[in-house]
């Protein structure tokens, strides 16, 4: 089977679930873009590395970031936004690697975004301990672009709820070579991480990464 093929089968496999409308999980669905999806990482970690950032309200994230796109997420006591440019090295943020561009799409396409063209891609690295707190990503012009999320390394546990913060949860467990896309009627529900446990992974170590794609403007 080529590639695509091996992508339309797993379109009707048991291995996706919609968690919530307009929510799946397509387990495994790195598969054979594993060795090409972790060089990838490397580069763009090498070119912008991984901060720790700071929220508006003034806390350091657990969790270390860096971006690649066109579009780069920064926090800061400013706020939350997208900047074409690397605040740590002034320069502008790297392309997404064509390995990651293509398993974002193909991961959009698979349930129902074919047109999908993330101009911005998060690299989020989770320590043993880091968590990310509920919210909704919302820093984004157009509601109608999906948000494609990409698991490495350790597991963890995601965290799924409604339009708003106060509505109970559901708990998502998230594999190394998971991806959620998150579009239509979840695009803004609140989501989080609980603690990555304890581990160490045969190719990340002592790390969780995650990494999401977005049209961001
Ligand atoms: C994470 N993910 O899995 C954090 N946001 O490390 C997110 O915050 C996220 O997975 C929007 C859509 C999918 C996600
Ligand atoms: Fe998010």
């Amino acid at each position: 089977m080529s590639g695509r093929q091996r992508e339309l089968a797993f379109a009707a496999s048991a291995a996706r679930e919609e968690f919530a409308p307009g929510a799946w999980l397509l387990r495994g669905f790195v598969g054979a873009r594993e060795a090409d999806v972790l060089a990838a990482i490397t580069v763009v970690i090498g070119q912008a590395p991984l901060r720790a950032m700071t929220t508006p309200g003034g806390k350091r994230m657990s969790v270390t970031t860096t971006s690649c796109g066109a579009c780069g997420w920064v926090s800061d006591r400013r706020g939350y936004r997208y900047e074409s440019d690397d605040p740590a090295t002034g320069r502008p943020w790297p392309a997404i690697p064509a390995a990651l561009a293509a398993l974002a799409r193909a991961a959009a396409a698979a349930v129902g975004h074919p047109a999908f063209a993330p101009n911005a891609c998060l690299v989020n690295r989770y320590a043993v301990g880091a968590k990310m707190t509920l919210h909704q990503d919302r820093d984004e012009t157009d509601f109608a672009q999906p948000i494609v999320s990409v698991s490495l390394g350790l597991p963890a546990t995601f965290q799924f709820g409604g339009a708003e913060r106060k509505e109970p949860t559901v708990r998502v467990p998230l594999q190394h070579g998971d991806v959620v896309v998150f579009g239509g009627p979840s695009r803004l529900c609140f989501h989080g991480v609980l603690p990555v446990k304890d581990g160490v992974h045969s190719e990340l170590g002592p790390y969780r990464v995650n990494l999401t794609f977005r049209r961001a403007r």
